[in-house]
């Protein structure tokens, strides 16, 4: 057997489905001819960390993707660091010039392990071809255990010999023992602890963060909250633990939240942070944690316990497990003593909810033209509805597909989304990925015309696989965010396009549908247009011209 063959047996036996790469590289080349494994095949090597990224947030394997040496491998780099920033746990496994003549110009040498190393848990070389499953069995450990992350492997020419052959090894059947991601629960003084705060707060909030996703701990979650009657928010890593259709659901933290999410979280008495780093997006730089308010904050990693606010009580353990053990413990003492305050704060929620729905709708009633980003939000959301994978970006107007209830992530819903380096164009190809792996799901990336631009070069890639989902490019033609802080500051910009591609006809040069929306009416067929073509595997672009309305952000400070 070649080595790149056994690696793509490997990957295939701990259960990963796809990998992610250039056709060049030799593991999507064995992957070609690996049973169960489905190498996707792009145009541009950046775009693979991230599909891998989507694809394992949606499917709770580890990510896989590569590239050859040198260029390949350093346009690797904003992806996996994106995966680092996320607790994504990808294997990228990628092949390095020979070891022999090193420092001595061999074509494309260069120090990959050192570019790799800052953005990675883990970074080898394999040096033994004895020892191959050894590296790939570690790597997925790592990658999958602890605080999960991105892991980096490579193997020299002169171990491994040729990319497209390599030296034939001997290796044994079994060829691999796959990697199992290990749990532990919490310090069970700890957990009581918190439950004994817990049952006694008046007004508690709980806040599921990336964390509790990484955990898959969704039940747990859902039936803690509706044990205590605690309201939940989420950070954007967190959301779609439960649908936001739910009572008790008060949409986003931080940066993002709405104005019910923000009077409610300004009053509470107790947060139980379950995954989350409270970091500055989700936190208004630290400013909301009311005072006086507990913390109570539950982490797979005490590096995270205190990273910022001090909790009250830090429980180290895997998230799903702990809510486990907190809501037998409640269940156990059966009197809560904050019971009463917190069923009456619920019936005033319900009241402030259907309002803000209401509020929303009204504002978002409008045929103004360019169409308002809110809209354009308000409207995907309905036309989409439940069973749909709402893949986020990182511009300005797309940001308001993070605000609930302009967009709500409903029944049997979910989110990709990007962490807190926020690279641009993640969205974009994870649209793709989130389509292969959640094939009976719609899937619909908001993204802005800058983001958009960055990555259109894997439209190809969407029509060939026939990925059916929608990007809904926000076309504001300008680098929208950065441009208001220029504007603003300084009252020039560098960031408006002042040649702007024809959105629409690029898609269809490239296999899929495209759609430029001329006015506002037509906004809604459009969008239902989209979801039946994306039924039949037909990827679709709409350009909707939109303006830059940065007030999401100030409303509920
Ligand atoms: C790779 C990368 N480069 C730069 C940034 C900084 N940045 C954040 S938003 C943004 C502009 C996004 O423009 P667009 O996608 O058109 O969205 P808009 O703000 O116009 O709605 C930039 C440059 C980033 N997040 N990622
Ligand atoms: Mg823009």
């Amino acid at each position: 057997m070649y080595p790149w063959e056994a690696i793509a047996r490997m990957v295939r036996a701990q259960g990963v489905e796809f990998t992610f790469g250039l056709g060049d590289s030799p593991l999507q080349l064995y992957a070609a001819r690996t049973t169960g494994l489905r190498g996707i095949n792009l145009r541009y090597e950046g775009s693979a960390p991230f599909m891998a990224m989507a694809y394992s947030r949606l499917s709770g394997m580890p990510g896989v993707c590569s590239a050859t040496a040198g260029p390949g491998v350093a346009n690797l780099v904003p992806g996996v660091l994106e995966a680092y920033s996320g607790c994504s746990p990808l294997v990228v496994i990628c092949p390095s010039v020979s070891q022999k003549t090193e420092g001595m110009g061999e074509f494309q040498e260069c120090d990959q392990l050192g570019m790799m190393r800052p953005v990675t848990k883990w970074a080898a070389r394999v040096h033994d071809i004895g020892r191959l499953a050894w590296y790939v069995r570690r790597a997925f450990h790592l990658a999958l255990n602890d605080q999960p992350g991105p892991v980096y492997l490579e193997l020299p020419t002169d171990v491994g010999g040729d990319i497209t052959h390599g030296y034939p090894v001997d290796i044994e059947e079994p060829l691999y023992t796959p990697a199992v991601r290990l749990r532990s629960s919490g310090d069970p003084a700890l957990v009581s602890q918190a439950v004994d705060m817990l049952l006694a707060a008046r007004r508690p909030v709980a806040i599921a963060g990336n964390g509790a996703m990484l955990s898959g701990a969704g039940e747990a979650f859902l039936a803690l909250v509706e044990a205590l009657g605690v309201p939940f928010a989420t950070t954007p890593g967190g959301r779609g633990i439960i649908s936001e259709k739910h009572p008790l659901a008060l949409g986003l933290v931080g940066l993002y939240r709405n104005t019910v999410a923000r009077d409610h979280l300004k009053s509470v008495d107790l947060v139980l942070a379950v995954g989350t780093r409270n970091e500055a997006f989700q936190t208004h730089r630290w400013k909301d944690l009311p005072a006086g308010a507990k913390l109570v904050q539950v982490d797979v990693s005490a590096a995270e316990l205190g990273r910022n606010w001090l909790p009250d009580v830090g429980i180290v353990g895997d998230a799903g497990l702990v809510l486990r053990q907190l809501l037998d413990a409640v269940r156990l003492r059966g009197t809560q003593t904050g019971r009463e305050d917190r069923a009456r704060r619920l019936t005033g929620l319900a009241g402030l909810k259907t309002q803000l729905l209401r509020d929303v709708a009204a504002e978002c009633d409008t045929d103004e033209f360019p169409i308002p980003a809110k809209r354009v939000v308000h409207e995907v959301s309905s036309v989409f509805g439940d069973s749909t994978v709402l893949v986020n970006e990182n511009g300005s107007q797309d940001s308001w597909a993070y605000f609930h209830p302009f967009y709500t992530v409903g029944d049997d819903s979910a989110c990709v989304t990007v962490a807190e380096q926020t690279c641009m164009g993640m969205g974009v190809v994870g649209a793709t990925a989130a389509k292969l792996t959640a094939p009976s799901s719609n899937v619909v990336c908001i993204t802005g015309d800058g983001a958009f631009q960055m990555y259109l070069k894997e439209l190809p890639t969407a029509a060939q696989y026939r990925t059916g989902c929608t990007w809904v490019v926000l076309n504001n033609s300008a680098l929208g965010w950065p441009m208001y802080y220029q504007n603003t500051s300084v009252g020039w910009n560098t960031t408006a396009f002042e040649v702007q591609p024809d959105f629409a006809g690029i898609a269809r040069a490239c296999g899929c549908h495209g759609r430029k929306v001329e006015n506002a009416g037509s906004l809604r067929p459009a969008l239902e247009e989209a979801l039946r073509l994306n039924r039949e595997g037909t990827p679709v672009v709409l350009d909707v011209p939109t303006g830059l309305d940065m007030s999401h952000f100030k409303r509920a400070e």
